[in-house]
């Protein structure tokens, strides 16, 4: 099978890191595409960068559509454009927040999330809520460091999100750690064994995930409203964007 996993922003460097450790987690017969867009943000960090992240997003799928992709990956942890990706594909389309919170809630009754910059927590709280996991999750941290920080090598973000997996394992009552952002993709094992409890990266998480459901020979319904775009004409340009019968 084929997955793609889509890097939504356009930071090369972290699509390679993403791109290596989903083709670490993922079967000998699955081929993993590891891609991020043309055009876009160089990282998201709010809302705006969230939405203009998604139509690159989607001239992503739509090029997995063309080549016969199997199941996409969203490896941002705000899940960007998850329901409109499903729309255009036959497969399954699964976001690495969804992805993690669901593994973290199959191996413990509580996690806490650790995430990049603090305005991004009222994202990842939105995502809870939308995936019925508030029951689960203890706590959304944040290490207030920009998302390229992960990029740069020697920066303290490793240690500084360390130190706040310490502190959630110590004060929210969380038996498990989601992390909260694509670009941490390399560093749950150090992580778990520095801190003795599963510590979840959603990339990897996702790609067993979807070849899970492919294997099941699931794809994504295309009764209701994850039915294909109506056709009709997008003007400017977005014109090439325009759903075709
Ligand atoms: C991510 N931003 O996973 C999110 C992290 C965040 O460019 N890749 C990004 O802080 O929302």
């Amino acid at each position: 099978m084929k997955i793609q996993v889509i890097n939504p922003n356009t930071t090369a460097s972290m699509t390679q890191k993403i791109g290596l450790a989903a083709k670490a987690v993922a079967s000998p017969d699955t081929e993993i595409i590891a891609c991020n867009p043309t055009m876009g943000p160089v990282s998201i960090e709010g809302h705006y960068d969230e939405a203009l992240s998604v139509v690159g997003l989607l001239e992503e799928i739509h090029q997995g559509e063309a080549t016969g992709v199997d199941g996409y990956v969203i490896a941002c942890f705000g899940d960007p454009g998850l329901l409109a990706a499903r729309e255009l594909a036959r497969g399954p389309v699964l976001g690495i927040a969804e992805a993690a919170m669901h593994a973290a809630s199959f191996v413990a009754t509580g996690f806490s999330i650790v995430t990049t910059l603090k305005r991004t927590q009222v994202i990842a709280r939105q995502l809870v809520e939308n995936y019925g996991m508030s029951r689960f999750c203890r706590n959304i941290r944040a290490i207030d460091l920009p998302v390229l920080e992960l990029e740069i090598a020697g920066s303290p973000a490793r240690k500084t999100i360390i130190q706040e997996c310490k502190s959630a394992l110590a004060e929210d009552d969380c038996g498990a750690i989601v992390l909260g952002c694509g670009g941490m993709a390399d560093l749950p094992a150090e992580i778990s064994d520095e801190i003795g409890i599963p510590v979840i990266d959603g990339v990897t998480a996702a790609v067993k995930f979807v070849e899970a459901l492919v294997s099941l020979g699931l794809s994504t319904s295309k009764v209701g409203d994850l039915a294909y775009p109506i056709p009709k004409p997008y003007t400017g340009m977005l014109a090439p964007f325009a759903p075709k019968k």
